[in-house]
């Protein structure tokens, strides 16, 4: 992350709400500790914005934190509080787009000047139920992360939908695909 060609890792002490730190890579491996991330739910990285380093964001019960320019960061918070974050460039400019989850599901635009809680859009899935957020990745190739969702009442009532990622809107108001994982299912 911060361009030396060497990996590096967000090492989590434990599920949970503990501290994570950024580890940076090396000649002889990953020995190098660069950053100590504040304690949190959930951790993404991405190039949210600022400079054109890696950036973290984790999140909290009251706000999210943000860490931009890592291993020597910027300090931010972003006034929502997410217990799942994802990260993925939805609308294909280079940067990176936050997606909190947990109650809302919502889709900060990662901008030059970073996360803005006024820059989000928010996604309603149809479905009845708990919404989480399966995947993220290019499943159709165009260049633009798409988000895949699932929405689930109960233990054998689900939908998952996949909203495409777009230039304007960030990912479709309408998914472009919808069904249930108990279509798979088979009960002999
Ligand atoms: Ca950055
Ligand atoms: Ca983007
Ligand atoms: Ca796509």
């Amino acid at each position: 992350m911060n361009r030396d060609g060497y990996d590096d890792l967000v090492v989590r002490a434990a599920e949970g709400t503990g501290k994570a730190s950024v580890v940076l890579g090396g000649p002889d491996g990953p020995t190098r500790t660069g950053t100590t991330l504040p304690s949190g739910i959930d951790v993404a990285l991405g190039r949210f914005g600022r400079g054109a380093a890696l950036d973290a964001a984790v999140g909290g019960m009251g706000e999210t934190s943000l860490r931009y320019d890592l291993p020597t960061p910027t300090r931010a918070t972003l006034a929502s509080a997410g217990s799942m974050l994802d990260a993925a460039d939805f609308d294909g400019d280079g940067l990176s787009e936050l997606v909190s989850s947990g109650s809302r599901l919502r889709v900060f635009r990662g901008r030059t000047t970073g996360l803005s809680a006024s820059d989000v859009v928010i996604l309603d899935p149809k479905a009845r139920g708990t919404t989480r957020v399966l995947s993220v990745g290019d499943f159709d190739g165009d260049g633009r992360a798409d988000l895949a969702v699932r929405t689930y009442l109960g233990e054998t009532k689900d939908t998952v939908a996949v909203y495409p990622g777009a230039r304007k809107t960030l990912v479709s108001r309408k998914p472009a695909v919808t069904f249930s994982s108990s279509e798979f299912l088979t009960d002999d």
